[in-house]
């Protein structure tokens, strides 16, 4: 153990610590595959104390700390490749003080998402934000990454559920930022910094949920497409209709890969360039038949091929997986990710020309289109053909990134739509935001983590 790790081993007695190459290696990544994990160790806190201590001890020997939650993140922000001490939030999942009144529950950072979706459940209530990585992802990496998921054209991102934030910051100062009120008035809302921040300006070490009444029951109706342009025109045609609380799509590549995996049946027997999955209030529940007269309308209009809809939670859970699945089933191609964005009116024209310049710039690669279209976020994965090498892969994707976002700028779009920055989008963050603002952030992270030890080299080039 080196010197600085017995110094605080010797302060804080009671702190797991682990050194072993096993921790290391697992502690030290996220789900990006770019990166070789080389932490110098990792900590376990139990207590908010414990994690102050560990700040103020990293001040002290200079060294860098790297929040860790499930480390589902596909950006590298919890990926720990330069000696820094990884600070894992796991041991911290307790979830308490539920207010049935004020319809908020306290839990610490640890907390897994579909704990606190269950937990809300067992209590008659609703935790809206949800993702694939449900089960592993927890709220503290949520909040720092303001994580979105499936439901944001109903619910919105993980921002509109943090009704208070406990945090650390960079000086080691436990700041307790809105204590759940749902008015608050008093100048800056230093919460909202730091969701977000991708734990550049401190650690979230728990957080006032909020909490809402369960949806009715929802149906999930699975279209299949003749070309990218209906994507966007089925969703105004429901849009004007029906409250969707998902607008998802993926294409005939995306499912192909879904369907080589061996666990489902094709959803049609014929296949679509596209797909489209929406999630809507149960027509079957409701009685109101608004969704198939849409459905047909555009099916006339030769927007639609073929659709099917659920006639049991069970099987809207079997539409979802084909959509829930793209990512996972990808993997093994180590896929380079775009997450981009652009105002939803003006995704028609976007995704036209997006289209025409990955068609004339990847011409040998695989480029697999899917994503929460109806918030206007594309997932752009193009995969790696197995006799290529990595970082040769890389570089020729990134030479079309140039393009990608010059595009993505022109649109006045988003670099970075859900996944955050990290370490794998940090020198394009000047796509998004100006060379002021920028500055900006460099002088707020400096309030707060003066010593610049809060996951460097993340977020901010
Ligand atoms: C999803 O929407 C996730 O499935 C992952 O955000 C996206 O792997 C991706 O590109
Ligand atoms: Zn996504």
């Amino acid at each position: 153990m080196s010197a600085p790790l017995a110094r605080l081993h010797q302060q804080l007695p009671q702190l797991v610590l682990r050194t072993d190459d096993d921790s290391r290696q697992h502690y030290g990544l996220d789900w990006t595959r770019y990166y070789q994990p080389a932490p110098l160790a990792v900590a376990l806190p139990a207590t908010v104390a414990e994690v102050q201590g560990i700040v103020r001890w990293a001040r002290e020997h200079r060294v860098a700390l790297v929040p860790s939650g499930g480390r589902t993140g596909l950006s590298g922000g919890a990926v720990a490749a330069s000696g820094e001490l990884v600070v894992s939030f796991e041991r911290m999942n307790r979830i308490g003080d539920f207010d049935r009144v004020a319809r908020t529950v306290q839990c610490e950072a640890g907390v897994v998402t579909a704990a606190l979706q269950q937990y809300a459940s067992g209590k008659g209530l609703y935790y809206p934000v949800d993702f694939a990585s449900s089960g592993s992802s927890q709220l503290g990496g949520n909040i720092a990454t303001n994580a979105g998921g499936i439901k944001v054209i109903r619910y919105g991102m993980t921002r509109e559920w943090v009704a208070g934030l406990s945090v650390v910051t960079g000086t080691g100062e436990l700041l307790e930022l809105n204590r759940g009120l749902a008015k608050n008035n008093t100048g800056y809302d230093f919460r909202h910094l730091f969701i977000g921040s991708e734990g550049t300006l401190g650690f979230v070490v728990g957080a006032c949920m909020k909490l809402t009444l369960p949806p009715p029951p929802q149906a999930v109706l699975l279209l299949a497409l003749p070309a990218l342009a209906d994507v966007m025109r089925v969703f105004e045609v429901f849009r004007e209709g029906v409250s969707l609380s998902a607008y998802e799509f993926f294409s005939d590549q995306a499912l192909g890969h879904v369907l080589a995996r061996g666990q489902l049946a094709a959803p049609f027997e014929v296949r679509a360039p596209f797909y489209v999955l929406l999630e809507l209030d149960d027509p079957m529940h409701s009685g109101d038949d608004s969704a198939l007269k849409l459905f047909e309308r555009c099916l006339e209009q030769g927007w639609v091929l073929d659709g099917v809809l659920s006639q049991s939670a069970q099987q809207a859970q079997q539409l979802w997986a084909y959509r829930e699945s793209i990512s996972e089933s990808i993997t093994p191609y180590t896929p380079y990710k775009n997450d981009i964005a652009v105002t939803i009116s003006r995704v028609p024209a976007f995704i036209a020309s997006l289209d025409a310049l990955l068609a004339a710039n990847y011409p040998d690669f695989e480029v697999i289109w899917y994503g929460h279209i109806g918030d206007g976020n594309l997932h752009i994965n193009v995969l790696k053909p197995p006799a290529l090498a990595l970082a040769a892969f890389r570089d020729a994707c990134e030479q079309v990134n140039e393009q990608v976002f010059a595009l993505v700028r022109d649109f006045g779009g988003s670099m970075s739509a859900e996944h955050g920055v990290g370490l794998l989008k940090r020198d394009y963050l000047p796509v998004s935001r100006s060379a002021q603002e920028i500055e900006m952030m460099q002088g707020i992270k400096k309030v707060f983590d003066p010593d610049g030890i809060m996951n460097p080299g993340k977020l901010l080039p």
